[in-house]
């Protein structure tokens, strides 16, 4: 099965926690601490492999997860790191934040990138011995890692698009230009998912795609609907294929501008760029017309449209080569479409928004504190180490949340929320 679509949520490794330990050993009075750190949270990376072709296995899998760093031991040990967590996607998958912000197009073979880091490791307590407090009971949790909520869309990479009516003819052709052996028979929709192959023309080296059919209503989900027109929408040119023996009973000039029609109806939904896109009019099945049938089709159509149009049989390979030798003319000056381009409703760039270190809400008397670096911090506290509350009562006083409390009008017995953690508040 091809799917090309899917939504997926990964997190990266907790680092490991810090330890409290102390030397005992005879002879050795006042040890000192020896608590080492934990071990790094694994990361997460996306890695663009050509070996693997569709987003199936996503939707029977799609939760991801890099392994938690270790826990830190007595004589300063430090725990272990995470291993580290590598997800292949099809070259050409475009992964996507909730928000619909395009976050990167994985486009190259091999490539690789970071997209959740692992938390760092809670330090022991060798790591808070100070001249003041020589002995401490205390140490923290490993940091959360990263997580993420994220769709992943496959778009085909090909220089070439073959749109047209079912049965006009597409899978005939690819066959004939490429290695590929798409499934061919004499009904409608035989194709149901993009199928790629290589196409050498005087030593010119092309991808081409050749996608499922389009008929009147696509882009309302008639038919196969029009979602894989995605596959063209990074290709350099559209070879629209007519039969002209007609389709559906309808005339092949009509049948051409019903498509057309389909295809702008689907740039106007997702992207425009899709009209720019030069489109070569290949009119197939010649070899079941008489010539003077064909070339009163191609006066007709050279005159309704301003593409180039050729007269084929992808059967026979009759008038093949000529549109391979203008595709291959095109090809050289057409461009290709970053896909990280502006489309409708999605922003190109992530932005980053700097936000207030923290904020305080206050509901009669519970005061919520929010922000990412207390919420760090709690997250790797220990509350029940009477020293690391110590610690944390000096965070708010360093951080200016103390102040700010007091501000909004805090008094003794308030309530302090913070994430899932409650305590009243005492002056
Ligand atoms: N005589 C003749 N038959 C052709 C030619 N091209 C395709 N056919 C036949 O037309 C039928 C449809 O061809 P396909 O290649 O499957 O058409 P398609 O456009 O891929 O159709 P869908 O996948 O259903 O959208 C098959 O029976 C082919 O053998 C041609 O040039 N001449
Ligand atoms: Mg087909």
């Amino acid at each position: 099965m091809f799917v090309d679509k899917a939504k997926i949520s990964i997190k990266a490794g907790k680092g490991g926690d810090g330890c409290v330990s102390f030397r005992r050993e005879k002879y050795v009075p006042f040890g000192g601490p020896e608590g080492g750190s934990g071990g790094k949270g694994g990361d997460v990376y996306l890695v663009a492999d050509p070996h693997v072709s569709t987003l199936l296995d996503f939707t029977y899998r799609p939760h991801y997860r890099a392994q938690d760093g270790m826990p830190g031991k007595g004589k300063n040990m430090e725990g272990g790191g995470g291993a580290d967590l590598v997800i292949k996607v099809p070259c050409g998958t475009v992964l996507q934040s909730e928000s619909g912000g395009v976050i990167v197009d994985m486009n190259t073979p091999y490539q690789k990138l970071l997209i959740a880091k692992g938390g760092r490791g809670g330090r022991g307590n060798v790591c808070f011995k100070t001249q003041k407090n020589k002995a401490p009971k205390i140490s923290e949790k490993g940091e959360p890692g990263q997580k993420l909520e994220a769709t992943l869309e496959l778009k085909l990479l090909a220089d070439i698009g073959l749109v047209g009516c079912p049965n006009a003819g597409k899978s005939t052709l690819l066959a004939h230009i490429t290695a590929a052996r798409p499934k061919i028979a004499d009904y409608p929709f035989t194709t149901l998912s993009p199928q790629l192959g290589v196409c050498s023309h005087k030593s010119v080296h092309f991808v081409v795609a050749d996608v499922p059919g389009l008929i009147e209503g696509a882009h309302a989900g008639r038919g196969l609907g029009d979602e894989f027109l995605r596959h063209v929408e990074r290709t350099r040119i559209l070879v629209h294929m007519v039969d002209i023996s007609g389709f559906g009973g309808n005339q092949p000039a009509e049948n051409f501008k019903l498509i057309q029609k389909e295809i702008s109806e689907y740039a106007k939904k997702i992207n425009k760029n899709i009209l720019k896109k030069p489109v070569i009019v290949a009119l197939n099945k010649t070899d079941l017309c008489p010539d003077d049938a064909v070339l009163k089709q191609v006066k007709l159509f050279r005159k309704k449209t301003k593409n180039p149009v050729f007269a084929v049989s992808a059967a026979t390979g009759k008038g093949v080569d000529a549109l391979l030798d203008e595709t291959v003319r095109m090809f050289s000056s057409a461009v290709t479409e970053d896909s990280l381009e502006p489309r409708a409703g999605r922003e190109a760039v992530r932005e980053y928004i700097l936000e207030p270190e923290f904020v305080i809400k206050r509901k009669d008397n519970t005061f919520v504190v929010s922000g990412n670096k207390i919420e760090k911090f709690i997250a790797m506290t220990h509350f029940n180490q009477e020293q690391s509350v110590e610690r944390f009562q000096d965070f708010l006083k360093k951080n200016g949340i103390e102040r700010a409390l007091k501000k909004k009008g805090i008094k003794q017995g308030d309530i302090v929320r913070i994430l899932d953690m409650e305590f009243e508040y005492t002056d």
